[in-house]
């Protein structure tokens, strides 16, 4: 039995990989030809985020609309920490990290949050093309951790998620 209810956002910049971490962590499969994701879709999963100790997820992964600022506001409201998401094969979805942290902020205070390199799956073919001592060290001096994740092979994905709800409950209680 679950006492924790928490709502979880994906957040980061287009096409980063979000849908397909959340599809991983709940269905355990990779499916390469998904839709836009249109609206926002709200997936549940238990965590157990240390042994017997277990916390009931609502995953909001948002699509292109966040534009709209009626949208954008019901998405933040009560949100309790977020998986934060760049693609590690296109820099410019690092940079706006910065970008997307002061929006979270904004609309949901300073709620826990986890940095996730996404596509680590790609970096043989692609190359580093981001300082991953400089992720580590942003999000370290911000007060969280950065992981690297492939939605494609699942390496990390559970981990990324049990972490964040571990460090929401930590910071509550
Ligand atoms: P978004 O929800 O952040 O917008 P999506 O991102 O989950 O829709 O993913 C965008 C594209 O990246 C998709 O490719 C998807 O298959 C791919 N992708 C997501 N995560 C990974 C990953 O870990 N590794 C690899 N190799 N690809 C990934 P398409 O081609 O459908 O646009
Ligand atoms: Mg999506």
């Amino acid at each position: 039995m679950s006492s924790f209810k928490l709502k979880v956002l994906l957040t980061g910049a287009a096409a980063v990989g979000k849908t397909s971490l959340v599809q991983r962590f709940i269905k355990n499969r990779f499916q390469a030809n998904y839709k836009l994701t249109v609206g926002v879709d709200i997936l549940t999963k238990d965590v157990e985020f240390r042994q017997g100790e277990i916390a009931t997820l609502s995953i909001w992964d948002i699509g292109g609309q966040q534009r709209f600022e009626f949208i954008r506001s019901t998405f933040y409201k009560g949100a309790a920490g977020t998986l934060l998401v760049f693609d590690l094969t296109r820099e410019q979805t690092y940079t706006e990290i910065r970008k997307w942290l002061t929006e979270i902020r904004q609309f949901a205070g300073d709620i826990p949050f986890v940095l996730i390199g996404n596509k680590a799956d790609l970096m043989e073919d692609v190359g580093v093309v981001i300082d991953r001592d400089e992720a580590r060290a942003f999000a370290e001096s911000e007060g969280s951790i950065y992981i690297e994740t492939s939605a494609k092979t699942g390496i990390n994905v559970d981990d990324a998620f049990t972490e964040l709800t571990r460090r929401i409950i930590d910071s509550r209680t």
